[in-house]
């Protein structure tokens, strides 16, 4: 097949994922081990499983997929991401607040950018949860502090003129001719490259005793990938193999637990950032050799998207779990990981039902209706599952801290500043999407479909049990 001589967003995106994947594992050489393993877990469980390995997602499309994270300074610095990442067809979408959700100093809010569309997704989902820093939080930086850290990011750009612009031409006009993609592409992977100019080393140091995530942040003048993941399909089996290979992994996989019902949302795990040698500028401007932990390896699972409902269970069963652990650590320090797991999954079986037919008719989780039919029979409606497109708060806390080379310090006392998703939209000049809100209009849109081919009330079609048109 000849290059497209004109590249849609779509096709700016897939490209753009493999730029930046290729250019990862040349610099992240675990990162190769990783996808190596996770090549691995996807073709052995598509040979035990067959056709129903593929419930949540194409091979083809898991095979591709990959989520990245990006920190920036600045809402300005957010708003060209949002251009960037625009240009691909990708749309801001949830806001996240991490703040409080780390018990260790991480003083930034997010949210993450990705496809809305289910045809778009299905062409190449890759997202990128991006993250900026609250420098006007007290609980994290004093008023001198913040004064410096914006000027700093004030002195600095991330992003040239050149790519900026052609990230604009992109949007306004659907894509890019294949010589100016070119260009975009290379552009859009070297700005999320680890610089090799030398650190500030006070300045890095002193942002490194507030937060090790300010530092990576506004200690450098440039921004870099932290972490591009993979998606398998079974990640016990991932992190079993990796930890065989000498990979240490962190201590848990966030999320749910492993359990006998059907997977929710996301469950994720990574690898410690390996020390890499950056040079660093003293204070008398001596250049030395040193290194810093600031990339690292994740992977995911994903499982079927929940309905406010569900997720309120969810977050209750998640603070049910911690604080039974809490109790059971108090008393018995000897307290394992693996009972930690036996926990949450008895509190996962009072929690959520064993079957996704439960799921779908307790109104926890999220089911497209498809037209089927088999060969020469009437034509039928089939429940299929949606799979969790988005992030999770607690587990991006989690991922954050378990590499933090510190815990930083963070200020009790003080006032936190109000951030929300308005506040976000503001800061990306751009409407923010509510998860919640692009899964109820998939659902919507198929039952519409659905129900004009077969001429009935979209409302029977959700009713179990029904003969006509029964979703299996
Ligand atoms: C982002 C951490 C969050 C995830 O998968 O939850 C994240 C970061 O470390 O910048 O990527
Ligand atoms: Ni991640």
């Amino acid at each position: 097949m000849s290059a497209p001589t004109f590249l849609e967003p779509w096709q700016l995106r897939a490209a753009f994922a493999r730029s930046l994947s290729d250019m990862y594992g040349k610099e992240v050489p675990a990162y190769t081990t990783l996808l190596d393993v996770s090549h691995d877990v996807n073709a052995d469980f598509v040979t035990q499983h067959g056709a129903d390995a593929e419930r949540l997602g194409s091979i083809a499309r898991v095979t591709a997929e990959r989520h990245g994270a990006i920190r920036v300074g600045t809402p300005t610095e957010m708003a060209q991401v949002a251009r960037i990442f625009g240009a691909m067809g990708m749309r801001p979408v949830g806001f996240y607040d991490l703040r409080d959700a780390s018990s260790s100093s991480v003083p930034v809010i997010s949210t993450a950018f990705r496809p809305i569309e289910r045809d778009e997704l299905a062409r190449n989902p890759f997202r990128v949860f991006t993250s900026m820093l609250v420098t006007a939080d007290r609980r994290f930086f004093t008023a001198d502090l913040e004064q410096r850290l914006e000027s700093f990011l004030g002195a600095r750009a991330l992003f040239g003129p050149d790519l900026l612009a052609l990230a604009d031409r992109a949007e306004a006009e659907g894509g890019l001719p294949e010589d100016q993609a070119a260009e975009f592409l290379l552009l859009a992977t070297e700005a999320f490259e680890l610089s090799r100019e030398p650190v500030d080393q006070a300045w890095y140091r002193e942002l490194e005793a507030v937060s090790a995530v300010a530092a990576d942040i506004g200690g450098i003048a440039s921004t870099h990938i932290n972490h591009l993941t993979p998606r398998v399909l079974d990640i016990d089996d991932l992190y079993a193999r990796m930890e065989a290979r000498g990979i240490t992994m962190i201590d848990a996989i966030q999320g749910p637990p492993r359990w006998e019902g059907p997977d929710v949302l996301l469950r994720q795990t990574s690898f410690r950032a390996l020390a890499e040698p950056r040079t660093f500028r003293t204070a008398d401007g001596e250049i030395i050799s040193d290194s810093l932990r600031v990339r690292f390896g994740e992977v995911e699972a994903r499982g079927i998207a929940l309905t406010r409902t569900g997720r309120a269970a969810y977050d209750a069963a998640v603070i049910e779990i911690d604080e039974a652990a809490a109790a059971a650590r108090a008393a018995d320090p000897g307290f394992t990981e693996a009972q930690r797991q036996q926990l949450a999954r008895a509190v996962w079986q009072k929690t959520f039902p064993t079957t996704e037919a439960a799921l779908a008719d307790q109104g926890l989780g999220w089911f497209t209706y498809e037209l089927a039919a088999e060969p020469g029979g009437a034509p039928f409606v089939r429940r299929e599952p949606v799979v969790y497109e988005d992030f999770l708060p607690r587990s991006a806390a989690g991922i954050f801290q378990s590499n933090l080379t510190s815990d930083g310090a963070k200020d009790a006392s003080q006032e936190g500043t109000d951030r929300d998703a308005d506040w976000m939209a503001g800061a990306l000049g751009r409407e923010l999407n509510d998860p919640f809100d692009l899964y109820a209009d998939q659902v919507a849109r198929s039952l519409a479909g659905a129900a004009e081919t077969l001429g009935v009330d979209p409302a029977t079609l959700t009713t179990p049990n029904r003969t006509t048109g029964a979703p299996r």
